[in-house]
């Protein structure tokens, strides 16, 4: 057992002291109070929201760590297999919340909290988004580290721990300002291992030489190191004991501090401008979604972060004592794009270099250790880097590289003789000027299975980019494993009256660890009581969203008006351009009717959230563009409350939290093919909100389970995509009347200066539409107008809503993690048993 590992003599004593965590409301404010008076050193009586958050954090913070070291403990006595998610980005938002909820002890907080004298609502609101993340893909990793605790699998994610996380965007005169993101004040949720460290080398060159058998060794010396030390975030699953580890690393001057040498022999400048480059590393995340920029300093950050991620997971397997054969059957590594796949390399150049295994034992070790997700088709994301800089930064690293292209196209050669386009089509290596190294092409080289995030996305995968690497491999090696989300930040956490109401109906919260018991509310549709509080509880919600519209913009919101949501990142992939178009067409159509037609239309309110990257300057047109039409819109004493357009400062998870739950109908129109599944879909409709969308990413696979009366799809298909494309290029490219008449208004300078947004109106109008907006534009009206249609009958659109939540089971991420550890990962759940705190498996 675990307590075995105590020797003998002091056992007693250590068992009798053991930290128990708090039982009850008396137990949790003594915890609060303690906290306030000892570890913040406040006093009692000058104790404000954030001290009383901070406390109560803290108090949290000590009941997940004791649950974490058991855990952690049982794991590694259980000898059970572990995955490890690599992941540049995890986007978690705020943790306090997640905490209580997950550990059952929210309601007992709150009544302690009020005791004290406060709300809890407040407390929580205090807390500082942890926004490691640019969107999806980070969102994703955080469902992902939930759903895996609260199934008891045994993992740990691995990311970076950057001092800055996605900037927060001010709108400023209706453009984007973005401004520093410092989250690291005060962050109780993390745990420094000053003594969990690793050496990282960069640059430097290799020496080749023969040992006493003839073989020849290559070892890597010289160049510089940097120190990347640990910080560990505790990771509490929901309804169960398990609390997984989040590993993030962070940069340091290999010295520790500065140079004391260079310092005191008077050189102060570089020893102090070397901490501030190694520091540098870990200081920033990329603000760019979707799109691959080839900076030196990211692929630092990526060989720094899976350098001391597989130091750390092959230190723990070497503990074992096992041979290396076994190290697949006791470590599955799961690489969230392509951001990671240096670790294939560098696992490689461990086991051949360091550990002395032969290449192709070594390389059968590496690809079935590994497990690549592909997110997105789009050209402009796939990563590339250079040769030349890699041979700078990595040497070793491109040897390894070019034998494993080498090794992977003779074997090409073999099967396929004669076909020079295919070798070129498929390595790793572009033959470019500069020579670029292809990194999808490695990930799916050095793994053993390669998934898209969404059954269209994967079909496209395999017949479009990957092609020529299923009839080398074989299909089975590429899957689908359609993408999920947590039902319980996502429903439990952001909507508890749709939680509680869900609960009273499919017999208590066993909904939300399996979410298919959603199924049960299709009984209670036609239930007037049921019907009618579910109908309060989605205005409740958009009451609270019309407070934080007023809030923030200033402009007041009717609840009872459709609200219109498109909350994602901006990209004329996801076209929000087609959205503000819209909503210009609604403004001029409305200004045109007589006062009388105008009583009789129906008040919308379309809400816009989302950060352009920095560097791109179509999407920052866009947010200003949607800023000036609701400056126009918002103000025109005709229009009244017909139409409000308002654009909602800074979108992250924790706002996402209020939004979602609000909506009416939301948008999710990118152009077919292109947005690869999409979640935050999933979200609105189990929030009891419709959507309306294009035939792309998961969209398909929500429209099959819910139904294809409950969501308004339109647009061309992702099949048509191509030839459009050619049309416009080298066909005729007719704008329709609609989208002219948009046009003409922008143009005239309705909505400020036309030279503003000459962009957008001529990408689409003179430079090949390349999104399609103007081919799908008439289809988006008219759909926009069954939508208008469908919300005048609540009743209906009430009926829609119900059946739709009932029928959402199928996207829990629980269910999409179950795949991945069966039909990727193949590892086992390690169920705890509280009584004897022993580990069995299920
Ligand atoms: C998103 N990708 C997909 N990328 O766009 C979305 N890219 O369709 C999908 O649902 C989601 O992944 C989860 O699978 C991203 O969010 C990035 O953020 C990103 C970051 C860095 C570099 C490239």
């Amino acid at each position: 057992s675990v307590e075995a590992s105590i020797p003998e003599p002091q056992r007693e004593a250590w068992l009798k002291h053991q930290t128990s965590p708090f039982k009850d409301k008396d137990g949790f404010e003594r915890e609060v109070v303690r906290h306030v008076e000892t570890t913040l050193a406040r006093s009692l009586y000058n104790c404000d929201e954030s001290a009383a958050y901070a406390a109560c954090a803290l108090a949290f913070r000590d009941r997940l760590i004791l649950e974490w070291n058991r855990t952690q403990q049982r794991q590694t006595f259980a000898d059970s297999k572990r995955v490890y998610y690599l992941s540049l980005e995890f986007l978690m938002g705020r943790a306090l919340d997640n905490a209580m909820l997950n550990v059952g002890q929210k309601d007992l907080a709150k009544a302690g909290l009020a005791e004290l004298g406060f709300r809890i609502e407040d407390v929580i609101q205090q807390e500082h988004d942890a926004a490691l993340g640019n969107g999806g893909l980070g969102r994703l990793a955080a469902c992902f580290l939930d759903s895996l605790a609260s199934l008891n699998y045994p993992a740990w994610g691995y990311g970076l721990r950057y001092r800055y996380g996605i900037f927060k965007q001010e709108i400023i005169d209706g453009y984007q300002v973005e401004v520093p993101d410092y989250w690291l004040d005060f962050n109780p949720w993390e745990f420094p291992r000053h003594d969990v460290t690793v050496d990282i080398q960069f640059y430097g060159h290799v020496v080749k030489s023969t040992d006493e058998s003839g073989k020849t060794v290559c070892r890597w010396e010289g160049g510089e190191t940097v120190k990347a030390v640990a910080y560990d975030v505790p990771i509490p699953g929901y309804d169960t004991p398990t609390t997984n580890n989040l590993r993030l690393w962070s940069s340091k001057a290999a010295s520790g501090e500065f140079d004391f040498q260079k310092f005191n022999s008077g050189d102060y400048e570089s020893s102090v401008a070397d901490q501030q480059r190694a520091e540098t590393i870990s200081a920033v995340l990329y603000p760019n979604d979707n799109l691959d920029r080839g900076k030196e300093l990211r692929l630092k950050q990526q060989y720094f972060w899976v350098a001391a991620s597989l130091y750390d997971i092959v230190r723990r397997f070497k503990k074992s004592k096992r041979p290396w054969k076994e190290f697949p059957d006791k470590v599955a590594i799961q690489l969230n794009d392509t951001h990671p796949t240096l670790a294939i390399v560098e696992l490689q150049r461990i086991l051949v270099d360091l550990e002395g295994l032969e290449w192709d034992e070594a390389w059968n070790i590496v690809v079935n250790t590994f497990g690549y997700t592909n997110h997105t088709v789009l050209p402009e994301a796939l990563e590339k880097w250079s040769v030349p800089l890699i041979q700078h930064l990595l040497p070793r690293h491109l040897q390894i590289i070019y034998d494993v292209n080498l090794f992977f196209l003779q074997s090409v050669e073999r099967q396929f003789p004669n076909n020079r386009d295919l070798l070129r089509e498929v390595s790793i290596i572009e033959e470019s000027q500069p020579k670029m190294v292809r990194m999808a092409h490695l990930a799916i080289v050095g793994s053993h299975k390669v998934n898209g995030v969404a059954e269209l996305h994967s079909d496209l995968i395999k017949t479009t980019i990957f092609k020529d690497f299923v009839e080398i491999f074989g299909p089975d090696k590429f899957t689908n494993v359609t993408n999920g989300i947590t039902p319980r930040r996502w429903l439990h956490q952001a909507n508890p009256r749709l939680s509680e109401l869900i609960a009273s109906k499919t017999g208590g919260k066993g909904f939300l660890t399996d979410l298919t018991l959603l199924s049960k509310l299709e009984l209670y549709v036609d239930d007037k009581e049921f019907r009618k509080e579910w109908a309060e509880i989605k205005y409740a919600n958009k009451v609270r969203l019309a407070k934080h519209i007023k809030a923030t913009t200033g402009v007041t919101v009717s609840p009872s008006a459709l609200f219109d949501v498109q909350v994602k990142r901006i990209h004329e992939y996801k076209r929000q351009q087609m959205n503000i178009f819209g909503a210009i067409h609604r403004y001029l159509t409305l200004k045109a009717m007589t006062p009388e037609e105008r009583q009789k239309q129906l008040p919308r309110v379309s809400i816009f959230g989302g950060k352009a990257a920095p560097g791109y300057w179509m999407a920052k047109q866009i947010i200003h563009l949607i800023n000036n039409v609701g400056a126009v819109v918002n103000n025109d004493k005709d229009i009244g409350d017909l139409l409000k357009v308002v654009f909602l400062e800074d979108y992250n998870v924790s706002k996402a939290e209020m939004i979602i739950p609000a909506s009416d109908i939301s948008e999710h129109i990118s152009t077919a093919g292109t947005e690869a599944s999409g979640t935050s879909n999933m979200k609105f409709v189990l929030n009891g909100g419709l959507i309306i969308g294009t035939c792309d990413g998961a969209n398909i696979e929500i429209t099959r389970e819910i139904g294809e009366n409950n969501i308004f799809l339109f647009g061309n298909l992702a099949e048509d995509v191509e030839e459009l494309r050619h049309a416009h290029l080298y066909g005729q490219h007719t704008i329709d009347a609609d989208l002219a008449r948009v046009f003409d208004e922008i143009e005239r300078g309705t909505f400020g200066n036309p030279q503003d947004f000459a962009g957008m109106v001529s990408a689409v109008r003179d430079h090949g539409d390349y999104y399609l907006v103007s081919d799908d534009f008439h289809s988006y009206l008219e759909t926009h107008a069954l939508v208008d249609e469908a919300y005048r009958d609540q009743e209906q659109w009430l009926t829609k809503c119900i059946t739709s939540v009932a029928r959402m089971g199928f996207f829990s991420s629980d269910r999409c993690i179950n795949e991945y550890a069966e039909g990727i990962w193949n590892i086992e759940p390690l169920v705890v048993d509280r009584d004897k705190e022993t580990a069995a498996p299920k």
